[in-house]
């Protein structure tokens, strides 16, 4: 069954559809007649005409709206405070309903407000997705790039990759050891017994179980022999540890790259020979290097190798002091070293050699203090990216 109810023409026209004869019914029937003379200036029209009506203007103002304005113009219209649908409902004179009428007409008008919602909802989400579109199509590809900001290798990392691949190429093999060592293989078979002043020189950070941190990768001489046995050649390029003051030029963590040849008829000239090599491929120009004695207790004879500083041309600077700066001890493996590996010193024989790591890096790549490569600032690292 069909029922009225009354809307002022004021409405109608908010919903444009006063003229639509098709649209609104004035109803010939006398009751009706009678209630129209009732409320004055009040129209009659069939509940579902207008709701549908009202849809389909929803529906016609959301088709053509194609900004996320236009979108909020017509929700506003439609279900502000003054909007058609609220008006609607306001204007509805629920009072003079049939219970049925008043269920019916407030489902109907549920409906609608959903159906504006939902349709609302999604011409918004049409529009925004829309206007991601376009803004795609806007990109334009001769626009100057932002640039991708490239990482960087360490300078000890690239030092130490270039010695490895220097190394290589002479027949040495590359092998790492532990950070963790114990106390054996770092300084007893080594032949530096516990009460051994030499270890005054290197104390470092000392942990349970008789283990360590290196303070050099001399701690794998030993391990490397009794696993690989002789002939071997090989170096170890790793971390470091030692308790000590820090300053330009040292630091309590620092690289070292260890050298070991063992072989038969070895003799210091084999162990120059290397050292040169090494010198003018990392370096690439002439430097001067000095050769003196040097006291470790696992070589015999043992030698220190000084590089004329790089930094201020030997002359003296707060890195290295006196204008050299101590950069490879090293020297003939010590007979006790070998009988600890397992090896025969009556056949073989060896050299081994400690490369300052670190100090190696400061030369190549003129750094003044040693406190810049542990101490994170990517300022120092973002230096070197070039050489990736
Ligand atoms: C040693 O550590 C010996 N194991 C080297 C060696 C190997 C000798 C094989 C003979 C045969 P030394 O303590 O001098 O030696 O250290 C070797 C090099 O490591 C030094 O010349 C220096 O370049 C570097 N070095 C030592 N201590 C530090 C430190 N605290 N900070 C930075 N570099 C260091």
């Amino acid at each position: 069954m069909n029922f009225f109810w009354f809307i002022s023409e004021n409405f109608l026209e908010t919903l444009d559809i006063a003229d639509a004869g098709a649209d609104v019914f004035r109803v010939p029937d006398y009751n009706m007649r009678s209630r129209v003379c009732a409320h004055n200036d009040r129209w009659f029209c069939f509940k579902e005409r207008l709701v549908e009506n009202l849809k389909e203007k929803l529906a016609q103002a959301l088709n053509a709206a194609k900004s996320l304005e236009a979108v909020e113009k017509i929700r506003v219209d439609f279900l502000g405070r003054k909007g058609s649908i609220t008006t609607l409902a306001k204007n509805t004179d629920f009072a003079t309903m049939t219970a049925e009428a008043k269920k019916e007409f407030g489902q109907k008008l549920n409906e609608l407000k959903n159906f504006a919602q939902e349709r609302i909802a999604a011409a918004l989400a049409a529009v925004q997705a829309s206007n991601v579109h376009h803004k795609s199509n806007d990109l334009d590809l001769t626009a100057p790039g932002k640039g991708r900001r490239l990482g960087a290798l360490h300078p000890i990392t690239l030092a130490q990759m270039e010695l490895e691949d220097i190394f290589q190429g002479m027949g040495f093999s590359v092998l790492y050891g532990p950070e963790v060592e114990s106390e054996y293989f770092c300084f007893e078979a080594l032949n530096i017994p516990h009460d051994h002043p030499a270890r005054d020189m290197q104390d470092t950070f000392w942990l349970k179980n008789q283990l360590i941190l290196r303070t050099h990768t001399s701690a794998n001489q030993v391990r490397t022999l009794l696993r690989f046995g002789a002939p071997i050649r090989a170096i170890f390029p790793g971390r470091c540890f030692r308790y000590e003051s820090v300053d330009p030029s040292h630091e309590n963590t620092f690289y070292q790259c260890e050298g070991l040849v063992v072989d038969k008829d070895i003799s210091v000239a084999n162990l120059i020979a290397v050292m040169k090599t090494i010198l003018s491929q990392v370096f690439k120009r002439d430097v001067k290097v000095r050769l003196r004695p040097g006291y470790f207790p696992f070589v015999e004879p043992g030698f220190e190798l000084d590089l004329n500083c790089l930094l201020c041309g030997g002359k003296g600077c707060s890195t290295c002091g006196d204008g050299w700066i101590e950069l490879i001890p090293c020297g003939l493996i010590h007979p006790e070293v070998l009988r600890h590996g397992g090896i025969d010193p009556k056949e073989y024989s060896g050299f081994a050699f400690g490369v300052g790591l670190t100090r190696l890096a400061m030369m190549k790549f003129g750094i003044r203090d040693i406190r810049y490569l542990n101490c994170g600032d990517l300022r120092v690292n973002e230096q070197f990216t070039t050489l990736v």
